[in-house]
């Protein structure tokens, strides 16, 4: 029998359904101990302490990074695994093309067999969760169990996390199941099988990232987008950004991005000295859940209370919110370490690197100090951009939804859909190159529609009818962009400077939601000319902005040829709506 202990958390409150399944695991894992987390901060030093006596944690330099940590996976283990990753419904189309699939009955097999005593000599640990602010109407609970200290760490930071979730379920009664087990991380005994219909999620020999923090791609975005439908809700890879003007008037935008493409960067921009007056709030830097609201509009909150972003590139010129918000209260995984033991990683901005992200000294010989896919684990209150906004349970407003990609030619740096239903095609066929954040080949274009290709939780034919009739009901709809940060030249120079200066994008776009900026009409949507981009104080050819904002007719009548291809994979259960739309911009290429 396990020993149990429950720290501060007081089991009053524990459903019959929770103290059911936690059995049940438990017979069937055989742990030695079990612990039932409260998520308070004595908590979570015992379990860092816990982790720093068996050289699993490192504490960094105390005078200039204190109370920060440095984990390092195993070196096979550094990112999702999308081709270890299942959906598993009773009907294999239910979970479409855009999915792995096994039958659920075989799965659970398969899963079981694996978990079958492999919690023998380790503790397990029971992590009541809730996705969102713990008083809204619109936030989702779940429990995950792990064998992990690392991770339970983690969904400390990246969740509301212990008593109140408990209490919470206790009175819902439902609560998405997520079983985790680090196994050997042997990558041949690696699955990370999700349950629909059944709100489970079941993950095996994977300590990191999406792969082991339930609560975030696994809960909040494949099996809500799949509750979400049911519900007549949207759970979507976007971050959530409040822009003030000068004026004074705030609008919130959310924009879906591939992992890896600077959503953390943009969540919390600077705007450049240029643009006074402007102030910028972080509400979200990787998932939203988007309601209809009582007035028409759409509502969004963020389900996440940490961030769980990328290391290299972050600088005090890419991301001076995110460089400071990292200097404390932060838990670092597999970045370099200075001599002086603070942590280093490429683009950082001074510095070097003394040892490597596996611990041996660096030498640039054998690749990058930091792996390209290395993290930072922190509390969203630490963030300067931080509002209370972020805690709202109505959710805040959205104004404009942006898709984008990563992509070196055709999409142009900014475009406005027609109407929902034309961005709905537009977001139906986001291509982007691939990044570090996957396992696999990176700078591959693919089609990564909505930025959801690996997070959503059912048929892509499904999502894009669902999206639809979401839109339908909205008396206000959020008006649909598409930018593209990451056009290329000749030379192969981007050719828009980015970060702070995306800001002139965003205002352009902002000024559209209220009928105040000019643009043309194109085959593909309205564009902004060079002078209706605010551009005060940025130093760019006239030439080079031109390019930025041009459609070439040819390539894009490729692009439509491809696009059909790729809605026709999804057979019948693509909306004849999207199809429609496409025809539009095709006429209007001739
Ligand atoms: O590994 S995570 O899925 O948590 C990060 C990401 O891919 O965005
Ligand atoms: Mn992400």
């Amino acid at each position: 029998m396990a020993t149990v202990s429950t720290a501060q958390l007081s089991l009053q409150s524990l459903s019959k359904e929770v103290a059911e399944w936690v059995a049940s695991v438990a017979a069937l894992t055989t742990p030695d101990h079990i612990h039932w987390c409260d998520g308070s901060p004595d908590e979570m030093a015992s379990l860092r302490n816990q982790l720093i006596a068996r050289n699993e944690l490192q504490p960094l330099n105390a005078e200039t990074f204190p109370d920060c940590y440095l984990a390092r996976s195993h070196p096979s283990d550094v990112a999702r695994v999308e081709h270890l990753t299942f959906i598993c419904t009773p009907k294999q189309e239910d979970a479409g093309p855009n999915n792995n699939w096994m039958a659920p009955a075989e799965a659970h097999a398969e899963m079981d067999a694996l978990y079958k005593g492999c919690m023998k000599g380790r503790t397990l640990y029971v992590v009541p969760y809730c996705m969102g602010p713990i008083d809204s109407p619109y936030s989702r609970c779940g429990v995950e169990i792990t064998d992990s200290a690392y991770v339970v760490i983690n969904m400390g930071i990246m969740t509301r996390m212990g008593q109140m979730a408990l209490e919470r379920i206790g009175r819902e009664r439902s609560f998405v199941k997520g079983l985790h087990s680090v196994g050997e991380l042997d990558p041949n005994r690696r699955f990370i099988m999700h349950f629909p219909e059944e709100l489970s999620i079941k993950s095996f020999g994977s300590g990191y990232g999406g792969n082991a923090l339930l609560g975030k791609k696994c809960h909040a975005l494949r099996i809500a987008s799949y509750q979400a439908r049911t519900e007549g809700w949207l759970a979507e890879h976007m971050l959530i950004v409040g822009l003030k003007n000068p004026q004074g008037e705030t609008h919130y935008v959310a924009c879906a991005f591939p992992s890896a493409c600077g959503k953390t960067n943009l969540a919390m921009l600077i705007p450049p000295g240029s643009m006074p007056g402007w102030e910028v709030f972080t509400v979200g830097d990787d998932i939203a859940w988007l309601h209809p609201g009582p007035d028409g509009r759409l509502y969004a909150i963020n389900p996440e209370s940490g961030y769980f972003g990328v290391a290299p590139g972050t600088g005090p010129k890419t991301n001076k919110n995110a460089f400071d918000m990292i200097r404390k209260d932060t838990l670092f995984t597999n970045v370099g370490l200075t001599a002086n033991n603070e942590p280093w990683w490429e683009g950082i901005g001074k510095g070097e690197a003394a040892i490597d992200w596996l611990g041996k000294p660096f030498d640039a010989k054998n690749g990058p100090a930091a792996h390209p896919n290395s993290r930072f684990t922190v509390s969203a209150v630490h963030n300067p951009a931080y509002t209370a906004e972020a805690e709202n349970p109505k959710g805040v407003p959205i104004s404009a939804i942006v898709f984008g990609g990563r992509r070196r030619e055709l999409a142009p740096l900014v475009y406005e859909a027609r109407s929902w239903a034309h961005g709905v095609l537009v977001g139906a066929s986001v291509a982007s190159e691939t990044t570090a954040a996957a396992t696999g080949a990176v700078g591959v274009v693919r089609r990564d529609s909505m930025a959801m290709k690996p997070f959503c939780g059912y048929n892509f034919g499904d999502y894009w009818s669902h999206w639809l009739s979401v839109g339908a009901k909205l008396k206000h709809a959020p008006k649909v962009f598409h930018v593209n940060w990451f056009r290329q030249g000749s030379d192969n120079k981007f050719l828009w400077p980015g970060f702070g200066d995306n800001l002139r994008v965003l205002k352009w776009i902002l000024e559209r939601c209220v009928g105040k900026a000019d643009a043309h009409d194109t085959a593909i949507g309205f564009l902004p000319r060079s002078e209706d981009l605010d551009t005060n104080g940025l130093s760019i050819e006239a030439d080079t902005l031109k390019e930025l904002l041009s459609v070439k007719d040819e390539a894009w009548r490729k692009e439509v040829v491809d696009i059909r291809a790729y809605l026709a994979e999804f057979g019948a259960r693509t909306p004849g709506q999207l199809y429609a739309e496409l025809e539009t911009v095709q006429d209007r290429l001739g």
